[in-house]
């Protein structure tokens, strides 16, 4: 693997680093969209949590905000339908389980997978992020923290009734986070972002959250395994 390379020559104004952006900004807005509204339903059925979730529904859309300024100071138009596409996938995932009342896979697809690939994402982008931008994704990936640890704290008050849910959920839905990862790696190269280092990050924080739930060492070698097959 190369050094982490910080780009002598990042051109924020080239018609390369644009293009790739306006498809980069639309996932996030849309995830971020997606993400305020999994966490709306997710208030329906988790009624003891219901003031918690709202809060952080209401983080996401402010996060969104933010991610639209990004776009419009680096004067592009997102790709939403780009987006939408891309996260169709879990998308329909979450809106299954949802229906089925499967709470354990709506929680396992929003707070774990989709908050990991949040954290990967932002922690490898702030290097190499324009100023503006760059301030808001640090406040951004900061409640992403917090996300994330609701996913965990939950499933980890419920692992005995939630571990073979977890399980299935995570053969289901950790095969479609590699394939984005695929889609997405060459405009994530425009931005000076690394596949090899959004896998890694995007694995350590996933790894991290399924130990603190419950799950052994080996349960966790396993599960990861399922990505690989994508
Ligand atoms: O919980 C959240 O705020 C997550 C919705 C946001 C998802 C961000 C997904 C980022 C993937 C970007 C890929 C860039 C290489
Ligand atoms: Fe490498
Ligand atoms: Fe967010
Ligand atoms: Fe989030």
């Amino acid at each position: 693997m190369p050094e982490l390379a910080v780009p002598l020559e990042l051109d924020f104004t080239s018609e390369t680093y644009k293009s790739a952006y306006s498809r980069i900004n639309a996932i996030v807005i849309e995830g971020e969209y997606e993400a305020n509204s999994n966490y709306i339903q997710l208030a329906d059925i988790l009624t003891d949590n219901k003031e918690e979730l709202h809060r952080l529904a209401k983080m996401e859309n402010r996060h969104m905000k933010g991610f639209q300024a990004c776009g419009q100071n680096l004067q592009i138009t997102p790709d939403m339908e780009y987006a939408k596409e891309f996260f169709s996938s879990l998308h329909n995932n979450f809106q299954i389980a949802y229906a089925e009342g499967k709470v354990v896979t709506c929680l396992l697809i929003q707070s774990l997978i989709i908050e990991a690939f949040a954290i990967a994402a932002y922690n490898i982008y702030i290097p190499v992020a324009d100023p503006f931008a760059r301030k808001i994704t640090e406040s951004v990936v900061k409640d992403e923290y917090l996300h994330l640890n609701f996913g965990e704290e939950w499933l980890k008050a419920n692992f005995e009734t939630a571990k073979e849910e977890l399980e299935a959920a995570n053969r289901a839905n950790l095969p479609i986070v590699w394939r984005m990862l695929n889609q997405v790696e060459d405009d994530a190269r425009v931005l000076a972002m690394e596949k090899e280092a959004l896998v890694e990050d995007f694995m350590i924080s996933y790894g991290e959250a399924l130990n603190n739930i419950g799950f052994s060492t080996r349960d966790i070698m396993r599960m990861s395994a399922y990505g690989l097959t994508a």
